[in-house]
């Protein structure tokens, strides 16, 4: 299919050029996951499923599109309120793809939680979840393995932390002990790494990686750091980067006294899938037990948190929500 603007390309019918969706085919409310058979799951809380859907198979009654790139939305609704689940692969390449194309078909303000997988470098165990309140990015410094490398070179650079959105982390916060106990829910900083071998510490024989003292590095930076994954980081940066939400001309001089300037509330939470201090991996029957508890504590996140008045939402009328 041909493209227009090279900008911002879009096809014909004004589907974006890798996540692949259109306007009126997603919700304000978001929830983003990694891998696309996850997204499956969570379907199956969507209002109206047929619980005789077969494992693997989105439900007949929810609107789904799998782009040509990897990228699989699910549209519906969860307790009444138009939700999406948008499945996005791995890394902060796929999160910026998502968030700004997802970003460009929905009017109105928007919140996007991901709900993900990670390494613990904490006492949080497998199947335990965490909720991070702030993310900071971990990358290889590729400079400091060139032949003509600086002696003073470090092999990894930490950046600066981004914030998730309070309210949102509360109330995943909240909604993740109801359904899976005190006890199993731990909130802290994550780490965002550009690979998940050497800028999270795995030792590999095949490589040069001079990354034995990561870990003590992390926890120096930022003695919070309970996590290790590969998108979070993006998505609390560019929530933070983004620009007032496109209101309607009407309700401009309220926004502007009232609300914050950002278009995107953000917030996250991980399964523990890697307990790295003991080395220990979590088994298919803790994902299958844990991840549609999880996604339960994210729906209610995302509907219980207000994105003010209805009207700015995106129009309901030719959205495949109307159905
Ligand atoms: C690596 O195995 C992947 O798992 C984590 C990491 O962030 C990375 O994407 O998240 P997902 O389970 O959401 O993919
Ligand atoms: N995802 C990651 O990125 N790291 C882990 O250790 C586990 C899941």
């Amino acid at each position: 299919m041909s493209m227009s603007n090279a900008n911002f390309p879009m096809d014909p019918e004004g589907r974006t050029y890798h996540v692949g969706i259109k306007r009126g085919e997603l919700a304000n409310r978001i929830i983003t996951v990694g891998d696309p058979a996850r997204a499956i799951v969570l379907s199956r809380s969507l209002d109206g499923v047929d619980p005789a859907t077969p494992a693997k198979t989105v439900p007949t009654n929810l609107f789904s599109h799998a782009s040509h790139r990897g990228f699989l939305t699910v549209t519906g609704r969860y307790k009444g309120t138009p939700v999406s689940i948008v499945a996005i692969g791995m890394g902060v390449s796929m999160m910026d793809f998502f968030v700004r194309e997802c970003r460009a078909v929905v009017d109105g303000p928007m919140i996007m939680i991901r709900l993900g997988s990670c390494g613990s470098l904490s006492d949080a165990k497998v199947g335990d979840i965490c909720v991070p309140s702030s993310s900071y990015l971990v990358q290889r410094n590729y400079d400091y393995f060139a032949d003509d490398a600086s002696s003073t070179a470090s092999p990894y650079i930490l950046s600066k932390k981004f914030d998730a959105d309070p309210e949102v982390t509360a109330m995943l916060v909240k909604n993740m002990s109801a359904q899976l106990g005190d006890n199993h829910v731990w909130k802290g900083v994550n780490a965002t790494a550009d690979s998940f071998y050497s800028s999270q510490g795995r030792q590999d024989e095949n490589f040069i990686d001079n990354n034995q003292e990561l870990f003590t590095e992390l926890v120096k930076h930022e003695p919070g750091t309970l996590t290790l994954e590969m998108e979070t980081f993006l998505l609390y940066h560019l929530a933070r980067t983004s620009t007032a939400a496109p209101l309607k001309q009407e309700s401009r001089l309220k926004q502007e006294a009232t609300s914050n300037q950002h278009s995107i509330r953000a917030g996250a939470c991980m399964m523990v899938f890697a307990q790295r201090k003991s080395n220990e991996f979590i088994s298919k029957e803790d994902v299958v037990r844990v991840e549609p508890l999880a996604g339960k504590a994210v729906f209610d996140s995302l509907v219980e948190v207000s994105l003010g008045e209805e009207s700015e939402l995106h129009a309901t009328e030719g959205s495949v929500w109307a159905l």
